[in-house]
């Protein structure tokens, strides 16, 4: 299925009035306060987030898995979907591939396939946390990290191809995430994990084209329970800097201790020139994998403070690769993405909007109360008027929700796909 343009602006002709009544009231108001109103909306027409392959289907818990019905059961399929997203947000312009969960048959087709839906190929993620198909070594017990040499080599390769599948397709990243740790005490010996991991991930490193990154991704705990081998950004950046220049910590939101600090995380990174990648999701309790600013919004708002300081301020810091890493256990995964990409979009007008020379005279002056007032002011600010601009500019529509059930989509795929299918991933 694909959404033709006829359909997009006839949707959004029911809404075209409306939304030029609030966006010249909001745009008045934020031009009188100094803001340069375009400058922002062409800034989040720019902003284009990774939708990840295995996120199109519904996802599930151990407890189960209920079907959403008419998931994509091919890389092709799920290409679609991504251009279902992409042409109503016109903010979903890349797919992140999951190897071996996604590996393209044709290559020369599926790259055909994602140009026509103007969708590029971010960051290939490797997978050594399930034991594949046929493999002769197991992890169990670990890959990078594993004791055995054997264990290693096998998860070393693993990444070299999937390094080379993402070269075929135009991909510049490699992300390692590894599930490797112990779930017991004294199980694994902390310095040989660490040691090994290293080692291994410099093999990997050497393997690398030159225009690409390495993106370490940490996590504290989950699947094992006691000890993981990156647990943390300072793992992860120890790591990347014993491979490179070209290696990088990367941040999943859902990766952290509660209450963790994640904004000053991101902002001594970027200081740091070592901030690769970002998974949003959100979470109440630890990797809930839920939608975007669905939990803490605020704490969101105050990690794209950061992210705009840093892109701002930071050169040392390269461009990030951004992906959503959510799971939709009881949504239409669709739907889901969408409500995601409307909240990062969300959070990153807001923190447009922070005065950051207001900001700095505040905090020169230690008026506190005045610091948090900027803040706040631009929190509380109802930035959707912009977003919907923004879509508008570039032939999305008003409200990708509202269009995605209008133009009855689910329904679209289940009578192309057939109602019980089933999509690769988590
Ligand atoms: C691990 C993780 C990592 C994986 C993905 C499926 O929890 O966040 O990024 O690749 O989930
Ligand atoms: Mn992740
Ligand atoms: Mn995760």
């Amino acid at each position: 299925m694909k959404i033709q343009k006829e359909q997009i602006s006839d949707y959004n002709k029911k809404g075209l009035e409306n939304h030029n009544d609030n966006f010249d009231f909001l745009s008045n108001k934020l031009s009188g306060n100094g803001h340069n109103v375009s400058d922002i909306v062409s800034k989040l027409a720019e902003f284009q987030v990774a939708i990840p392959s295995w996120a199109l289907g519904a996802g599930g818990t151990r407890f189960g898995r209920f079907s959403f019905y008419g998931e994509p059961s091919t890389l092709e399929q799920k290409i679609d979907d991504v251009g279902i997203l992409h042409s109503l947000t016109q903010t979903a312009g890349a797919v992140s591939l999951h190897i071996p969960w996604d590996i393209p048959t044709d290559y020369a087709a599926i790259k055909e396939q994602a140009d026509a839906l103007n969708i590029k190929f971010d960051a290939v993620n490797s997978n050594t946390f399930q034991d594949q198909k046929d493999a002769a070594e197991t992890y169990k017990y670990g890959s990078l990290s594993n004791v055995s040499k054997a264990v290693r080599e096998q998860a070393i390769q693993h990444n070299l191809d999937v390094i080379k599948i993402g070269d075929k397709l135009g991909s510049k990243a490699l992300t390692v995430w590894l599930a490797d740790g112990s779930s017991f005490p004294g199980q694994n010996n902390f310095q040989t994990a660490f040691q090994n991991t290293q080692d291994s991930l410099i093999d990997i490193y050497k393997g690398l084209p030159d225009d690409w990154k390495m993106l370490v991704e940490y996590k504290p705990y989950e699947p094992n329970f006691y000890s993981t081998v990156i647990q943390d950004w300072g793992a992860s950046l120890m790591l990347a800097n014993g491979c490179g220049d070209k290696a990088y910590t990367l941040v999943d939101l859902g990766h952290h201790l509660p209450n963790s600090n994640i904004e000053q995380i991101v902002s001594i990174l970027q200081l740091k020139g070592k901030l690769g990648g970002f998974h949003f999701n959100d979470s109440k309790y630890g990797d809930d994998d839920l939608t975007v600013g669905s939990i803490k919004p605020y704490a969101l708002f105050l990690i794209f403070n950061e992210l705009v300081y840093g892109m701002e301020n930071n050169p040392q810091n390269p461009d990030l690769a951004w992906m959503i890493d959510a799971s939709h256990n009881i949504k239409d995964p669709l739907e889901d993405l969408i409500q995601s990409l409307e909240a990062i979009q969300e959070a990153y007008a807001k923190a447009l909007l922070i005065d950051q020379k207001a900001l700095k005279a505040a905090q020169l002056d230690n008026d506190v109360v005045k610091c948090q007032e900027i803040l706040q002011g631009a929190y509380r600010t109802d930035v959707r008027p912009l977003l919907e601009k923004a879509r508008l500019n570039k032939g999305g529509v008003l409200s990708p929700i509202n269009a995605y059930r209008s133009l009855d989509v689910r329904a679209s795929l289940i009578k192309e796909r057939g109602k019980n299918t089933v999509a690769t991933g988590l």
